[in-house]
């Protein structure tokens, strides 16, 4: 089944959103396989963010990811990492849809709550970058017969 890297940033952690970002990946169906709160490095925060090394916001997005705790997530499911982008919205929260966890919480797209991933590549490249394998859970849930 496939898996995606989804991280409640620093602001959503000081903003308390945690929880309502957790329920709504948990209601959609989805089954949470690892989870952890932790603070990232700058030498991970530059691995993680290397495709965007060269663009003018790469001090302020690193600057950004490392300044409090994040909550980094791996969840799994049917389409999991297209169904993920789509529950985030745009990538800039002024122009993300209500009803999407940055059009719903995001004002700047300098502080946009969520991080996901955008493709299977970097879903396991992600998840190699955040967790060990044994982080990774499998196990039954019992809704599992009702969603599929
Ligand atoms: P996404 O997080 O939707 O995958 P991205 O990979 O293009 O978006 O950019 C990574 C993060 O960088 C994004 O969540 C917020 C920040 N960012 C992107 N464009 C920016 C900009 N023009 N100014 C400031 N920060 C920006
Ligand atoms: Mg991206």
């Amino acid at each position: 089944m496939e898996k995606t890297f989804i991280m409640v940033k620093p602001d959503g952690v000081q903003r308390n959103l945690i929880g309502e970002i957790v329920a709504r990946f948990e209601k959609k169906g989805f089954r949470l396989v690892g989870a952890k709160l932790m603070q990232i490095s700058t030498a991970l925060a530059e691995e993680h963010y290397g495709e965007h090394k060269d663009k003018p916001f790469f001090g302020e997005l690193t600057g950004f990811i490392t300044s409090a705790p994040v909550f980094a997530m791996v969840w799994e499911g049917e389409n999991v990492i297209a169904t993920a982008r789509k529950m985030m919205g745009a990538t800039n929260p002024a122009e993300s849809d209500i009803g999407t966890i940055r059009g719903d919480f995001g004002l700047t797209v300098g502080k946009n709550v969520i991080h996901g991933s955008d493709s299977p590549e970097s879903a396991e490249r992600e998840i190699g970058l955040f967790f060990n394998e044994s982080d990774l859970l499998d196990y039954n849930k019992d809704q599992n017969q009702w969603i599929y």
